[in-house]
């Protein structure tokens, strides 16, 4: 609204300042679309520079990176896909929000207070399109269409208002034209809109779609160098997980390498159509025959096998990229670029072979970091680096305050809108708390809470174990060697004891509240 001087004068000073007032009240407020992958490891995203995205760009990703703010440490509260979308709603730890684990978990309790709730509440058009992950149905946006479960990357079903139905095609695609279609109708309903777009992709069992099928098939991508770590110098925690490629990863399964004898071909890729299936075929079986020729063990087979899941989990990334420029392209296209905050976050990190891993739960940086990529053209500098220490915690708020609607203060976070700007203020949080639960449970990994600061990590696992790691993240980055013992960092070790059990207060994550969760023996 622009003010015409001369009515100005004649209005007087008061109204003057009246106006200008509600001038700033009527800036639009921003249309915000949230965009959230499962599992993408920073480590596969090109913006962020790792050797293996060398070999996999993702080029589209990387616009958000040049036109806004890339964030270095990003971490999450609990490394497991349901919990970390229940903090991102909630803006609370698990143990408050009631979602700590994927398995043996009751249903997200839906009718607590969330962000998307309190965007619709002040008059924005919500939607949420895509996986879900939280057992009860969405609350708070005006339309939903979410995928059962971990969803399925072919021919998926969806759950709606009005019950189940199966899509034809590839998950991420089919999710991105919903996304686009719910989009091109909010941006007319004269109220800004926030849109949670949730990808399956590049969730396991990693099937690429049909246009990324042959990729990277013949791509050799670099090892990391903990490959094959074997987890001396750490304590049990380390050797006790089940989430190996060495071990744990499947042949068949996550694989895909099916005998070529096999009557069970369609194991896991059931519900690809015939034509879908031969595409499949047409590319997986001169890999699954060269395969059963090579006869690999050990060490080769260990390698030919992160090989494998590269291809394909990067595959599946290519797709998810391809997504994110869709939208920034429609964007740009419809005029809506300008006022559009984009994030691009995963629900958590990923192991790409580091530590001999896959799969995500510890609190070591692959899974414990998420990427994270913000653009707001006007108010975020264009090709900014962040490396302060945000959080998924800090997510709903930064949203509210985005939306210029208040932040409740029950929520745990802080608004990186400061932050965004490139002032974050002088008492912006130094370190950060985590606490994992879901164990005994499937990849076994036990449970642990701790703190990170920027430099270093001070863990404690529990329940059937009581061991306390600490990591130098200056001299030890890839968290190979525990020193929680070594006697040079004793004062350390009493400092992020000490500053440990103050975050537990202020969290409210007592023993009491961790004793709440625990299994009954
Ligand atoms: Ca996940």
């Amino acid at each position: 609204m622009k003010i015409d001087i001369r009515l100005a004068t004649t209005l007087g000073l008061t109204t003057l300042s009246s106006l200008a007032l509600s001038q700033s009240a009527s800036q639009p407020r921003p249309n915000i679309i949230y965009i959230m992958s499962d599992d993408h490891a920073f480590q596969a995203i090109s913006a962020y520079g790792s050797p293996i995205s060398k070999h996999a760009p993702t080029p589209n990703i990387d616009r958000i990176a040049s036109n806004g703010m890339i964030f270095n440490r990003c971490l999450v509260t609990n490394s497991i896909s349901g919990p970390c979308r229940a903090v991102v709603l909630t803006g609370k730890y698990s143990h408050l929000n009631g979602f700590v684990k994927n398995e043996g978990q009751a249903p997200f309790d839906s009718g607590q207070q969330t962000f998307p709730k309190l965007l619709q509440q002040a008059g924005y058009a919500t939607a949420m399109i895509g996986k879900w992950h939280l057992g009860s149905d969405p609350t708070g946006f005006d339309h939903w269409e979410i995928l059962p479960g971990q969803g399925n990357y072919y021919n998926p079903d969806f759950i709606t208002k009005d019950g189940r139905h199966v899509e034809n095609g590839y998950v991420t695609e089919i999710i991105t034209d919903k996304s686009i279609e719910w989009i091109n109708t909010a941006k007319n309903s004269g109220k800004p809109f926030m849109l949670m777009m949730h990808h399956k992709a590049p969730h396991r069992e990693w099937q690429p779609g049909p246009n990324e099928l042959s990729l990277y098939k013949d791509v050799t991508f670099p090892e990391p160098a903990t490959l094959l770590d074997d987890y001396s110098n750490r304590g049990r925690a380390a050797k006790e997980q089940d989430m190996t490629i060495s071990r744990t990863m499947r042949l068949i399964e996550d694989l895909k390498l099916y005998p070529e004898s096999a009557t069970t071909k369609n194991v896991g890729l059931n519900r690809m159509n015939p034509e879908q299936m031969a595409a499949w075929d047409k590319v997986y079986d001169p890999i699954i025959r060269h395969f059963y020729e090579s006869k690999l063990s050990g060490n080769d087979l260990i390698r030919f096998k992160y090989q494998r899941y590269m291809q394909d989990y990067l595959a599946c990334i290519a797709a998810v990229d391809k997504s994110v420029g869709e939208v920034l392209d429609y964007l740009k296209e419809n005029g809506l670029e300008k006022n559009t905050v984009v994030i691009y976050a995963s629900d958590q990190g990923f192991y790409l072979g580091e530590h001999g891993w896959f799969d995500k739960r510890f609190m070591f940086e692959e899974s414990y970091r998420t990427p994270l990529l913000i653009q707001w053209p006007g108010t975020v500098k264009a090709g900014s680096v962040n490396n302060d220490i945000v959080s998924n915690l800090d997510f709903a708020e930064t949203i509210l305050d985005m939306a210029k609607v208040p932040v409740p203060a029950d929520m745990q976070g802080m608004s990186m809108v400061p932050v965004l700007k490139g002032k974050t203020p002088s008492d912006w949080r130094k370190e950060h708390y985590y606490h994992y639960y879901e164990y005994p449970a499937v990849h076994s990994v036990k449970r642990h809470y701790g703190i990170s600061t920027e430099r270093y990590k001070l863990i404690h696992f529990y329940y059937d174990i009581d061991e306390w790691e600490l990591y130098d993240l200056k001299s030890d980055p890839e968290e190979m060697k525990n020193v929680y013992n070594d006697p040079v960092y004793a004062t350390i070790k009493d400092d992020l004891h000490k500053r440990l059990e103050k975050l537990r207060v202020k969290y409210k994550d007592t023993d009491e509240s961790l004793k709440s969760f625990l299994p009954s023996k």
